[in-house]
């Protein structure tokens, strides 16, 4: 079978809604994915090994806090930054997730919430790639709810005490400095973010081995044994859960439109496959009427999701996205590929669990899209708090 290389998928001339801004961008991340990630990725995949000789090449190309305003960022549109994100999960989901957290889930906040010094600080730095970061809200004994997190900070002196443990910590021990969400016990238990150096002594990440999803993707444990900072760390705009689930918006945004990369990349080497392989009478098996069903499931769901995800993104470039629909095209875009995947590895058949073919790692990093950010069922749950006015959590 000769090797099968994607072509981009445009059923429904989507590519006509885009500016040449935003087809440029789009195209710039695709090549790169192209050249530089998927000569690695299932060796990446195998040895569970994030490729971090592509930290700072993504750093020059604008990737990290792309579409923030200031301090080095390329102050990319909310849609041209979707379409990078789209094109970075096409590759992988491990790498989209690294990028999706340097960006929503750490420079984000230091940007919404954080001091002029703590924004002088790590802004520049996190773009150029020279420090990484982790963003710890996730307990062991809280997932969906993150609002009962036992991780407490108090004041001593000028300094805080943090202690707690979080879990399931994208890039935990390779980031430089961890946003760690914290109950306040001198403010009655509010939530407040505080930026802490992982460097500091009390402060451990280990990894978590033997995951079968994201294995290009660091994910670890965060412990917090009487960890000292000073009380300049403390992100000063914080103030209430809002503050994290402010964050999970701009990350949620993202991986809508990494949903619609990953079944891309499902269903074109699907479609390319079926033409190929042949079965029966020496006909491909393109032919038959239950492969064409399953390629026309596909095609319409992709064809849907970009539409969807295009239409948050304007929404969200004018200032109007809210987070009941940014919900809804996490919830969908994302079960949609896993859906596309593993409709792509039946018609792979036997090829299909092999990593000669990129269906299988998608299907299982999906599995932890669809989990982490909040799960597809905490979705549907804000979807239904928003139509119907009442909280069913
Ligand atoms: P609730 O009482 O509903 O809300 C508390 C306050 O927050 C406000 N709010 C939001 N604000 C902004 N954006 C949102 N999406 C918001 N959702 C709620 C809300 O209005 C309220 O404000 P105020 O002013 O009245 O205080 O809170 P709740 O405790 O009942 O929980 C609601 C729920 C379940 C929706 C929320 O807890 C939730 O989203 N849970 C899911 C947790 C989650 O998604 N965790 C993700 C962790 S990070 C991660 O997974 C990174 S993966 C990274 C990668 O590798 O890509
Ligand atoms: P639980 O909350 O225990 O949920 C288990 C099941 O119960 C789910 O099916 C859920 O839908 C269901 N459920 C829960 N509550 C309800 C309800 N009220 N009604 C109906 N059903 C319900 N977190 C971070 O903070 N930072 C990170 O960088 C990060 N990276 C991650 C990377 C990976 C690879 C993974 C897998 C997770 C990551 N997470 C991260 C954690 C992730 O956000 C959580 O796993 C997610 O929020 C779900 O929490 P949980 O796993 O504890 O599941």
């Amino acid at each position: 079978m000769p090797a099968i290389k994607f072509r981009g998928v445009d059923f429904l001339e989507f590519d006509k809604l885009l500016s040449e801004d935003e087809r440029l961008v789009r195209n710039t991340a695709r090549q790169f994915i192209e050249d530089n990630l998927v000569p690695i990725i299932e060796e990446c995949n195998r040895a569970g090994r994030f490729p971090k000789e592509l930290v700072k090449p993504m750093a020059d190309l604008g990737f990290y806090g792309a579409s923030l305003q200031g301090y080095g960022c390329a102050g990319m549109s909310n849609v041209e930054y979707g379409l990078v994100m789209q094109e970075l999960e096409r590759g992988d989901s491990g790498i989209r997730s690294f990028v999706s957290v340097q960006s929503a889930l750490v420079m984000y906040p230091i940007h919404a919430f954080g001091s002029e010094q703590q924004k002088q600080t790590w802004l520049p730095a996190l773009q150029k790639g020279e420090k990484l970061g982790c963003f710890g809200l996730t307990e062991p004994d809280f997932g969906s709810n993150p609002g009962g997190m036992r991780t407490r900070a108090h004041k001593s002196g000028k300094e805080y005490v943090l202690n707690g443990e979080k879990m399931w910590i994208t890039s935990g021990s390779i980031a430089d400095v961890a946003i760690i969400w914290a109950k306040v016990q001198d403010e009655d238990d509010r939530v407040r973010g505080f930026l802490v150096e992982t460097d500091r002594p009390g402060f451990s990440a280990e990894d978590i081995h033997g995951k079968w999803s994201l294995r290009a993707s660091v994910t670890s444990g965060l412990s917090l044994q009487d960890v000292r900072v000073p009380e300049c760390n403390l992100m000063p705009g914080t103030g209430g859960l809002k503050s994290p689930l402010m964050c999970l918006n701009q990350a949620r945004y993202g991986i809508a439109w990494g949903g619609v990369g990953a079944a891309m990349a499902c269903y074109d080497c699907a479609l390319q496959y079926s033409l190929l392989r042949k079965q029966f009478r020496d006909q491909p098996i393109a032919s038959h009427q239950l492969i064409q069903e399953k390629l026309a499931w596909m095609i319409t769901e992709i064809s849907k999701a970009q539409l969807l995800v295009l239409q948050v993104g304007r929404l969200k470039d004018q200032g109007k996205a809210k987070p009941h629909h940014i919900s809804m095209a996490k919830r969908n875009n994302v079960w949609m590929a896993l859906e596309c995947a593993r409709l792509s590895r039946d018609i792979l058949g036997a090829n299909g669990v092999a990593d000669d073919y990129p269906i299988m790692r998608h299907m299982m990093n999906l599995e932890s899209v669809k989990t982490y950010e909040g799960t597809h069922d905490i979705h549907t749950l804000i979807i239904g708090q928003s139509v119907t006015g009442i909280d069913a959590f």
